[in-house]
């Protein structure tokens, strides 16, 4: 099946296509950071999963994005205020996922001013929160009025990640089974951690060497140890959900560091092996397991970059920020502007 074909299964029942050339659409959607790693696809074209997954939704770090109506004769784009040269690989990926949405008569394009509030293409799930406000303000320029299921299917194709990033907090995307991965969607559950903080420590800002898209697939092609990831994912999420619902945070941090740690192992076994860690990114491990050894509860998660996110508890931001002096610390949990200590207010 086509994506055209699930965005025209979901759309068939709206007005759809028809632009309201002088509405602009406002969207906002959070990065989300994986607890239980979504890692290597059963359908390409539809970004549909081998396994499901798990994730916690950044607060106020994402996308900001105003759609509308171009005048132009191509798409335009505006990122974090410098336009986007069309034959960028950004605007090329940007246009395929617009092109789902334009069966008008009469060719129309986009302008999309957007707000990055994460450094984009280094690990810290820019293309998620992307697609997901993309998906929703393209709801508000056409007044569809489709559920956030439905939305987290459309966000999905543009990027897998993205089905999670329709909603604040805990989301699973579930795998599902469907051909046509209808039942393929992120759900939030319905748990609030307050005291639950993520530290970002942020080593490059530079694009990674490889996309996540070719390594996955290289991962699942060419892994030795793939045979065995679903398996991992299918015990780690489990394990996760059992914390999240019991606010068992050693448990929680334990499984999804470990469960980050496999999937690093199998991309490593891949040929060619894919290695996403700067020297840095392993000093730092080496740190947060160091001070797991004198008794601090900070666990670490690795996405596909050299990045890293710590998961730790309120009581120990004072130690975290002691030991990592960059850290820029996330309270999901939070809204914007409440204090979390004496110094710092939440950014
Ligand atoms: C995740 N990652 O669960 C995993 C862990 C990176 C490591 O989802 O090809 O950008 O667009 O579906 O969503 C990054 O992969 O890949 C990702 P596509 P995506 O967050």
């Amino acid at each position: 099946m086509k994506p055209s074909e699930v965005v025209y299964f979901i759309l068939k029942e709206k007005k759809l296509f028809t632009p309201q050339s002088d509405c602009i659409a406002r969207a906002y959607a959070p990065s989300n950071i994986a607890l239980c790693k979504y890692w290597g696809k059963r359908d390409q074209q539809l970004n549909l999963p081998v396994t499901s997954s798990l994730s916690v939704s950044l607060g106020d770090r994402g996308s900001y994005v105003a759609l509308s109506i171009s005048a132009a004769s191509h798409d335009t784009i505006i990122l974090n205020g410098n336009p986007v040269e069309p034959v960028s690989a950004f605007a090329k990926r940007f246009a395929i996922f617009m092109d789902l949405f334009r069966h008008s008569p009469a060719p129309f394009y986009f302008h999309a001013e957007i707000i990055s509030t994460i450094p984009v293409g280094a690990g810290l799930a820019s293309s998620a929160c992307g697609f997901a406000s993309l998906v929703l303000a393209l709801d508000q320029l056409f007044n569809w009025q489709l559920t956030p299921r439905e939305l987290s299917i459309l966000a999905r194709l543009g990027s897998g990640s993205a089905s999670r990033s329709l909603w604040s907090g805990f989301v699973e995307w579930q795998c599902g089974e469907r051909v046509d991965g209808m039942d393929s969607h992120g759900i939030p559950l319905d748990v609030i951690w307050p005291d639950l903080c993520i530290g970002l420590l942020i080593f490059t800002d530079k694009e990674k060497p490889i996309s996540s898209r070719v390594a996955m697939q290289c991962t699942l092609e060419t892994s030795p140890l793939y045979h065995d990831w679903p398996q991992h994912v299918a015990h780690d999420l489990a394990l996760i959900k059992q914390a999240i619902i019991q606010k068992d945070f050693n448990l929680l941090a334990a499984t999804a560091e470990a469960n980050a740690v496999a999937m690093h192992a199998t991309m490593q076994s891949a040929v060619p092996a894919i290695d996403y860690c700067l020297p840095a990114t392993r000093a730092a491990m080496e740190k947060v397991w160091q001070l797991r050894k004198d008794g601090i509860a900070v666990y670490f998660t690795q996405d596909a970059g050299s990045n890293l996110k710590l998961l730790f508890l309120r009581h120990d931001l004072a130690l975290v920020r002691q030991n990592f002096k960059h850290v820029e610390v996330v309270t999901p949990f939070l809204s914007s502007g409440e204090a979390i200590d004496d110094e710092h207010k939440v950014k």
